[in-house]
């Protein structure tokens, strides 16, 4: 059974809107593209030194399992020529699993649901634009539910519908 799985992109480093896009393209490869967010222009959060990024959600089907997804993920990133310098530092492209339909994964490279989406308005704003009943299986909250729950800050700006 296919299941759907959302993604949190972000590039802050060249043509960050390319990038993504790039992306995008790339990930019907590893299944079937429903839903792409607006991109979002994004204040950086914990590694505040460094450029804003550009950040939007993309909502896929799959057939593949999570850990399959997640190989998938880290070809397009190689693919696309990300180099891994600085953790949390300037990157050309990054992707995440945020939710993996209700799944619940916690192995060395892959933790499910993305361990600090819930605190990030960056993963959260673009996520509640295309799945705002999406919930997390593990906190038993809705997408709009986390995003309502955030503190004040992190400055995140809608540039462009879809
Ligand atoms: N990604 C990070 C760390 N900080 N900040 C913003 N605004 N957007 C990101 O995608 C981002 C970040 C680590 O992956
Ligand atoms: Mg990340
Ligand atoms: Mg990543």
């Amino acid at each position: 059974m296919p299941q759907v799985a959302y993604l949190s992109l972000g590039s802050n480093v060249g043509d960050r809107e390319h990038y993504l896009r790039e992306a995008i393209a790339r990930l019907a490869g590893a299944g079937t593209v429903v839903a792409v967010s607006s991109l979002y222009e994004t204040e950086p959060v914990e590694f505040t030194d460094q450029a804003w990024f550009l950040n939007c959600a993309v909502a896929i089907t799959t057939t593949m399992a999570p850990e399959q997804l997640m190989a998938a993920v880290l070809a397009i990133e190689q693919e696309m020529g990300r180099r891994r310098t600085l953790q949390k530092g300037p990157r050309m492209i990054d992707i995440d699993i945020v939710l993996f339909g209700d799944r619940v994964v916690r192995e060395p490279g892959l933790t499910v649901p993305h361990p600090a989406m819930h605190q990030r308005r960056f993963v959260l704003e673009p996520l509640a634009e295309i799945a705002p009943e999406a919930r997390h299986p593990v906190f038993k909250r809705s997408v709009l539910e986390l995003l309502q729950a955030l503190p004040a800050g992190q400055l995140v700006r809608k540039i462009r519908g879809e």
